[in-house]
């Protein structure tokens, strides 16, 4: 009876698991150009996908509404007219790229354009005064390239869960299950567009039921063994 009725708990489980192996969707973000819009939509596969974008400090978390921008390569954010098309660290604000869907899903992979693209070569500064810089080492080096930073929801707060994250295209190895992410610039030298985000939809309504049946099943397993105890005891 036991070995049963564990068998369908883990039925229920591995249910649970299947029905959220979805088929990836992608989205591609690239497209006509956009100069500054509150937001841009897209729809994908049955998704919807509204993009949006604010800024943030430090370790902080994302505010105040910025402007999305649009191009053939991907979108990007700008908190005023003379900020940088690109999701950039410029200017004593780092752009983040809101991404809300209409539906739960697991976020796979980001790719990005003019990421980690740097030719540009510095003097790096070897002493400063006051805040400025007052000798330069006498090598020139690569410009420091791209790194970003990923939000998201946890503990019912969207916020700054990673940074300094690199890679084009970035695959997420944790499972990020959610209808709300971000991508922002890291750093003052960060600026890139992003090109694509990669989903796989979870169809929660469907699935739940199977899986907390499984859980119910599981929890009368462990009272009947904790009944069995108690009368042996
Ligand atoms: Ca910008
Ligand atoms: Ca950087
Ligand atoms: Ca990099
Ligand atoms: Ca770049």
């Amino acid at each position: 009876m036991k070995s049963l009725l564990t068998a369908i708990a883990t039925a229920g489980v591995i249910a649970f698991a299947a029905a959220g192996a979805q088929a990836s969707t992608t989205f591609n973000l690239g497209g006509s150009y956009v100069s500054g819009a509150d937001s841009l939509y897209y729809h994908e596969n049955g998704i919807g996908l509204t993009v949006t974008a604010q800024h943030y400090h430090g370790s902080g978390n994302p505010h105040s509404s910025e402007k999305v921008t649009r191009f053939g390569a991907g979108v990007g954010a700008k908190n005023w007219s003379h900020d940088d098309p690109l999701v950039d660290g410029n200017n004593h604000y780092n752009d983040v790229v809101n991404f809300n869907f209409d539906q739960t899903v697991k976020l796979e992979s980001v790719m990005f354009s003019y990421f980690d693209d740097e030719k540009k070569r510095i003097k790096v500064c070897v002493a400063r005064y006051h805040g400025w810089c007052v000798d330069y080492d006498r090598i020139w080096v690569p410009a420091p390239d791209d790194e970003f930073s990923f939000f998201a929801e946890k503990d019912g707060e969207y916020q700054q869960i990673a940074n300094n994250l690199d890679g084009n295209p970035y695959n997420f190895i944790y499972d990020w299950i959610g209808d709300k992410f971000g991508i922002g610039a890291s750093d003052k030298n960060d600026e890139f567009l992003i090109k694509s985000i990669t989903v796989s939809a979870v169809p929660l309504p469907a699935a739940l039921p199977l899986y907390g049946a499984g859980l119910a099943v599981m929890g009368f397993v462990g009272w009947r063994k904790r009944r069995k105890a108690a009368a042996q005891a």
